[in-house]
């Protein structure tokens, strides 16, 4: 069984790779480890960017072999905000306390009238230890709640209904979050193209 570092620092990511990929051993990113850099354009930068970031340090620090590293860079989509936050989506109002003002927040900026068409993405990069990185991505259809509903999931999981639903995220439990989610189908591109489990 493939033993793989997950290069985040997202507990909610976390839980949802350990669910969707059950056959892999998961390595957490270390507390005491540096922050990884994000400063690329797209998902895909970034994905890349953080997985081969965290292969190089853990090449010098690791405290246990590992077969690969796996980064995810994702967020939320909005066709009303020209795409935001979008890549930008760990970065978006951080002056706010907690996701609940920041969900609070980006409906504000949503006109009552405007399309709240928007889509969750979700980038993959696996950095094995010894062969070159790739990236697989995943993305799902939906639209804006009204106000944010539900206690599950995170981050923006309350304000997005999927497409055929009429609950949120937050709302649906989280094996109906598993069978359409961005990080569901961006982990079933990744399981195709390398055999993980
Ligand atoms: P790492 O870089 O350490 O993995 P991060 O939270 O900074 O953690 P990203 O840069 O990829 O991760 O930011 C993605 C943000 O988009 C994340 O913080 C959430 O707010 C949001 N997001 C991504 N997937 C989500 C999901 O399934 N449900 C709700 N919000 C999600």
């Amino acid at each position: 069984m493939p033993k793989v570092l997950l290069a985040s620092r997202n507990a909610g990511k976390l839980r949802e790779f350990a669910e969707l990929l059950p056959d892999l051993r998961w390595v957490p990113w270390p507390a005491d480890a540096p922050e990884l850099p994000e400063t690329g354009a797209f998902f895909q930068d970034n994905a890349l960017q953080k997985a081969e970031a965290a292969r190089a340090w853990w090449r010098e620090h690791g405290t246990e072999p590992v077969d690969g590293v796996l980064a995810d860079d994702s967020g939320l989509c909005v066709d009303a905000l020209w795409g935001g936050p979008g890549v930008l989506s760990a970065r978006f109002a951080p002056d706010l306390p907690s996701y609940r003002e920041r969900n609070a927040r980006l409906l504000a900026m949503v006109p009552e009238d405007a399309d709240r068409a928007a889509r969750f993405v979700c980038v993959l990069a696996f950095a094995p230890m010894n062969g070159a990185s790739s990236a697989v991505g995943g993305s799902v259809e939906g639209s804006l709640a009204f106000a944010p509903r539900g206690d599950g999931g995170f981050g923006y999981d309350p304000i997005f209904i999927p497409v055929g639903f009429d609950r949120t995220f937050g709302e649906l439990p989280a094996e109906v979050k598993h069978t359409l989610s961005h990080r569901a189908r961006a982990c079933a591109a990744l399981k195709a193209r390398l055999d993980l489990s």
